[in-house]
């Protein structure tokens, strides 16, 4: 039980994955503000040294930080698919909390429900199970990831269960309004600026069911854009009736690249992500390009895109 593992240790490191999304900070925030109760340390880690401003609705978020602590003897990820989403690599015990159909155990414990719609539904049932109390903070936190994950409901994953979800979290004070104003509707310049520019550049290919985009990094520097705010362009492509699928290769400061794709479940972009190395959903998946010259597992991945179209 990772009951066992969270009553022994001192201090817990909360593990939020690189590039955090509303998913993964939330469910780490809602476990922060439990664990703040057991009197234990706690530290909210990510391994990003920049986060999406946008999350900075978020309960704890001027606690988080990229430094990891020396005295830590315990850690929770939080919405990792894979061990290096962590980006760290530490001899602790581990609780892997997910909801990734990718999800390939690399914890000591592994809560993993894949038919959650967010990892925030996982703590949210972990809560509940262990009859712990869910504060108006901690709602918060929960009802952010569900709202990112399902898309604002509307993915097609959603179902009762979400709703009866979201009704539980908003009685117990998460604000609605608040959270879709954060996520959807605050935009800042860069993010409109690499939208107009990037949906300028947009390939159409496949008969115009495919959407492709390049993002160099000057692009990413003359506009000040960050990860996410490239990736929610990949969101307006599939806005077009005759998009099924966009695919998106943003360059890395550090050499290689960042693939991240979209769908609208036509096609498995887990499925695809997967046999390249990376992980995530069906409709929405990612991995990192490490090598150089990744030029030709790029163009692999798109005959095997066009495979799965035929
Ligand atoms: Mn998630």
């Amino acid at each position: 039980m990772p009951h066992s593992l969270i009553d022994s240790a001192h201090h817990i490191v909360l593990i939020a994955h690189q590039n955090p999304d509303a998913d993964s900070l939330g469910a780490a925030s809602a476990f922060y503000s439990y664990l703040l109760r057991t009197h234990k340390k706690v530290t909210l880690f990510c391994a990003s040294s920049e986060v999406n401003p946008n999350l900075a609705f978020l309960p704890w978020f001027d606690k988080l930080t990229d430094r990891f602590p020396e005295d830590a003897d315990c850690m929770i990820s939080f919405d990792c698919g894979s061990y290096g989403r962590l980006g760290i690599e530490k001899e602790l015990p581990l609780i892997n909390v997910d909801h990734h159909v990718s999800n390939d155990f690399f914890g000591t414990h592994n809560l993993i429900n894949t038919s959650a719609i967010s990892t925030t539904e996982v703590v949210y049932d972990f809560f509940v199970a262990n009859s712990i109390k869910i504060n108006g903070k901690m709602a918060l936190s929960l009802y952010a990831g569900l709202i990112d994950d399902s898309k604002c409901f509307s993915a097609s994953q959603c179902t009762a269960k979400t709703f009866a979800l979201a009704h539980s979290l908003i009685e117990l004070g998460a604000e609605h309004a608040l959270c879709v104003e954060w996520l959807y509707h605050r935009r800042s310049l860069a993010s409109l600026r690499i939208q107009g520019v990037l949906l300028k550049q947009m390939k159409l290919l496949i008969d115009g069911r495919l959407a492709v985009f390049d993002v160099p990094l000057s692009l990413l520097e003359e506009t000040g854009a960050g990860l996410a705010e490239c990736k929610r362009v990949l969101d307006d492509a599939l806005g077009m009736h005759c998009v099924q699928a966009a695919i998106m290769q943003i360059e890395h400061p550090k050499g290689g690249a960042k693939l991240s794709m979209r769908t609208d479940g036509t096609i498995d972009a887990s499925k695809i992500m997967g046999s390249f190395g990376g992980g995530g959903h069906v409709q929405r998946a990612g991995m990192r390009l490490k090598q150089e010259n990744f030029t030709e597992l790029v163009e692999n991945m798109m005959m095997m895109i066009k495979k799965e179209f035929e």
